[in-house]
Order: structure tokens, then sequence, then C-alpha cells
């Protein structure tokens, strides 16, 4: 699994990376947070608005107009829908447009049950994804930037589905 879907192949001006966040919550709870193309603001903290420009938000090639909040190196980002696959927990997002320097940016979300052992309930959520490094820049610099926010963004799913699966069973 991880292997099928987080092995990318490069252009030599590309770069690729992978974050790995572990969710103490059952998987159908984290993937209805994940799969939601139409509202990443549940999770993603850098999102201020979101609006779906083609598509259904569920289909294939749907795609949506992000406002980022203040304070970051953009403003907006266009991203497409390539792939939602709710028996395997796949999804696929493209960045196909914006005013921030991602350019050619792919990104592969799975989710996996976890078999640490420690009793049902928990969920391992794998982001990699690959981008073209800009001219002014260099691989190391530009996966850094990506994976700090891919980070953010895992550890804000990870609390809230975390604190709504202990809501669940308190
Ligand atoms: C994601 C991943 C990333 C989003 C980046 C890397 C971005 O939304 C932010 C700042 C930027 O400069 C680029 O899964 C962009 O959201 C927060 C606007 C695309």
């Amino acid at each position: 699994m991880d292997t099928l879907y987080h092995t990318h192949a490069l252009s030599p001006n590309q770069c690729t990376s992978k974050v790995i966040q572990t969710i103490d919550a059952p998987l159908p709870l984290v993937w209805s947070m994940v799969r939601k193309f139409d509202a990443p603001q549940a999770y993603k903290l850098f999102v201020k608005s979101c609006d779906v420009s083609c598509g259904d938000g569920r289909a294939a090639g749907s795609v949506r107009e992000l406002r980022v909040v203040s304070g970051l190196p953009a403003e907006r980002s266009t991203e497409r829908l390539d792939r939602l696959d709710d028996d395997l927990h796949v999804m696929v997002i493209s960045i196909i447009g914006g005013d921030h320097k991602l350019v050619n940016y792919t990104s592969t979300t799975t989710l996996h049950e976890d078999d640490g052992g420690k009793g049902g309930g928990r969920t391992v959520v794998m982001e990699s994804y690959v981008v073209d490094i800009p001219a002014d820049s260099c691989g190391e610099d530009t996966c850094l930037f990506a994976d700090t926010i891919i980070g953010c963004n895992l550890k804000s799913l990870a609390k809230i589905t975390e604190k709504m699966a202990c809501d669940r069973v308190g």
C-alpha cells in the first residue's frame, strides 16, 4: 500500500517527500474529514475560505479556489481533485494555480488502520507529494516548506478527530 501510492516518478527538477501522522481515532471518522474536498478549512488552519468552481467537489476533475490566511507568502491556490477513492481511502489533489511557488504540485493522501497492536481505533495518515524545485531554491528548502505545512495540517487533523472520537465515547 505504502509503496504503491507513495512512490513517484520524478523529473530532474522535482523533489518529493512524505509526512506520516498516527491518529488516535477510527479510520472512518478521519476519512470523513479528509475526503471533504470542498471544506479543507475544517482542519487546515491556513485556509481561510474555499469555493468549488468546477464540479461537485466529489467527482475527479472538481476544482476549488482557496484563500489563505494572511501572513503567509501566498494568498490563493487553485486545486483540482484527481482521485477520491472511498474504498481504498486514497485522495489525490493537484495544485494548478495560485500566487505561490508550488508549481506542478501533486499530493497523495492515504489512510490505513494502525496495526500497532494497541487495540483498534487508530489511523495512520500518509501524505506524499511531488513538486517542481523553483529556479531560485533547492529541493531541500522546497520540501522543508511543504513538509512544514502538511505537518501542521495533519497535527490539526489529529487534534480535531481525536477530540471527536473522545466526545463520542464519553
Ligand atoms: C496542503 C499543502 C500545502 C499547502 C500550501 C503545501 C498552501 O496552501 C499554503 C502556503 C503556500 O505558500 C502555498 O495540503 C499554498 O494544503 C498554506 C497556498 C498552496
